[in-house]
């Protein structure tokens, strides 16, 4: 594997790339980024800074360099991570059915993740919005998750991928960092419940809280 580098802010979405990295039991440089506003110490990059911006010129975290490559998109780094790590079983079977079914799911969790901040942000929808915007509407599309989920404890085949760590990072999202009315419900409380077990996510949190310790 060629060297890794993650350019993250603690608190972000690039804490599911560190569970990710401690799944897939990689060694990885890190460069802590802040955001670009006062709440945080200057003594680091703030993701608008010219030199971050020419690592990701959208001026957000997370971005994972992986040689001269750069990948950003966190579910895309996921995947990434699953492909480059075979020997974990983080990713269906390249040309497995299997796999097709992470792709779909994987598409699909953008437009959750868009639902919930249309809720968030009080953006209302109506019939002909509902028809163009790809989630149509939040609770068809979380219903559909909650009904999947219902029946099965990973999001594809029998097993934990990289998808269901990324699920599990957005429900805790919409369910607890920042809820989203029409969401939380026992199905996810469970499924949350059941990957947040998982001893990497232990090592990401505490690798979160060493890291905020020192940007203070
Ligand atoms: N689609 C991107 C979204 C990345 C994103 O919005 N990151 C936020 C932090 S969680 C960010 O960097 N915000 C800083 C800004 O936009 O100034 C992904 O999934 O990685």
């Amino acid at each position: 594997m060629k060297n890794l580098t993650l350019y993250t802010v603690p608190k972000s979405r690039g804490m599911s790339v560190v569970w990710m990295l401690k799944e897939c039991g990689a060694t990885f440089d890190t460069v802590l980024l802040s955001f670009n506003d006062t709440t945080q110490s200057s003594d680091h990059l703030t993701v608008k800074s010219a030199d971050y911006l020419a690592i990701n010129p959208m001026g957000k975290v997370p971005a994972l360099k992986a040689g001269d490559a750069v990948i950003t998109e966190a579910a895309a780094i996921l995947t990434f991570l699953a492909e480059q790590f075979p020997e974990r079983n983080l990713i269906p079977a390249a040309g497995s059915l299997a796999r097709g079914e992470y792709y779909r799911w994987l598409c699909f969790a953008i437009n959750l993740e868009y639902a919930a901040f249309d809720r968030l942000n009080q953006i209302s929808s109506n019939a002909e919005r509902r028809k163009s915007i790809g989630y149509g509407d939040l609770d068809t599309a979380f219903g559909v998750l909650r009904d999947h989920l219902a029946r099965h404890d990973f999001i594809v085949g029998n097993q934990f991928s990289a998808l269901d760590l990324y699920y599990t990072m957005l429900l805790v999202q919409f369910t607890r960092v920042k809820p989203v009315e029409g969401i939380a419900c026992d199905v996810f409380d469970a499924y949350i419940a059941r990957h947040t077990a998982r001893p990497a996510f232990g090592e990401m949190m505490a690798w979160v809280e060493k890291e905020m310790a020192k940007m203070a």
